[in-house]
């Protein structure tokens, strides 16, 4: 059985998505915030998912709040990490130490990277976007800086494409896209971990996953 920890920064819904399918078995250990008012908690503690929150505090490195997480995280039992809606960038101090981290954008990667990727795919007037769940890789410089063009870079485990239809709103694309791009894709990926069918090479900077689950549907 794979055990997620769950890493959210407000309402969490692919992380309850993934907690209420148990895709190949997955289950929540943990859920993650750095917000104690996030909605995820009180969602997740219904579903009697454990929850842990860890502020960031004015005072607090990058560094020193992943080890905060890290030390919060270190009481449970799992083999991945999801990102959902968290709002930091992760240096190799949490990286080097969690086992894979995946991370959900809502565009199809390399197109639209960064903070407002329905907005800019709007923008853009394309037909077709959609959402990638990718390895979390490391996107800090030695002193802890942001790297920008290597955030939401790391290796591609799956994609999922979404029409932009005419009148869409950012409202209503980010909606379909997440119900209906990030709902199918994240647990999918989930799925392929927890059926030990994907090979993570970081130094290659590759994700294989197994041909004969990768064709299987949702
Ligand atoms: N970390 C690495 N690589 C990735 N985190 C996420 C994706 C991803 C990752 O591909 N290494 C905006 C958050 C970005 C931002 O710049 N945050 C600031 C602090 C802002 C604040 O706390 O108010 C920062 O320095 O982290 C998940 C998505 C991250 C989105």
């Amino acid at each position: 059985m794979t055990r997620i920890a769950g890493m959210a920064g407000n309402r969490g819904r692919n992380l309850l998505n993934i907690a209420d399918r148990n895709p190949g078995g997955a289950e929540l250990a943990v859920v993650l915030t750095n917000d104690a008012d996030a909605p995820v908690l009180e969602a997740a503690a219904e579903r009697g998912i454990p929850t842990e929150v860890v502020p960031l505090e004015d005072d607090m490195s990058r560094s020193e709040h992943e080890e905060a997480v890290l030390e919060a995280l270190s009481e449970y039992d799992f083999e991945l990490v999801c990102l959902d809606g968290y709002m930091r960038i992760l240096s190799e101090t949490f990286l080097s130490e969690a086992p894979t981290t995946l991370n959900v954008h809502p565009a199809l990667l390399p197109a639209f990277p960064g903070m407002d990727a329905w907005g800019d795919a709007l923008e853009e007037g394309v037909s077709v976007t959609g959402c990638t769940v990718h390895v979390v890789t490391d996107a800090t410089d030695e002193d802890g800086n942001v790297v920008e063009e290597d955030v939401d870079a790391g290796p591609i485990v799956t994609q999922e494409p979404i029409p932009v239809y005419e009148g869409d709103d950012e409202e209503s694309l980010k909606e379909r896209v997440l119900y209906e791009g990030e709902f199918r894709a994240y647990p999918r990926a989930v799925k392929w971990f927890a059926e030990d069918a994907v090979d993570v090479d970081l130094e290659a900077g590759e994700v294989t996953v197994e041909s004969d689950v990768a064709t299987v549907g949702d």
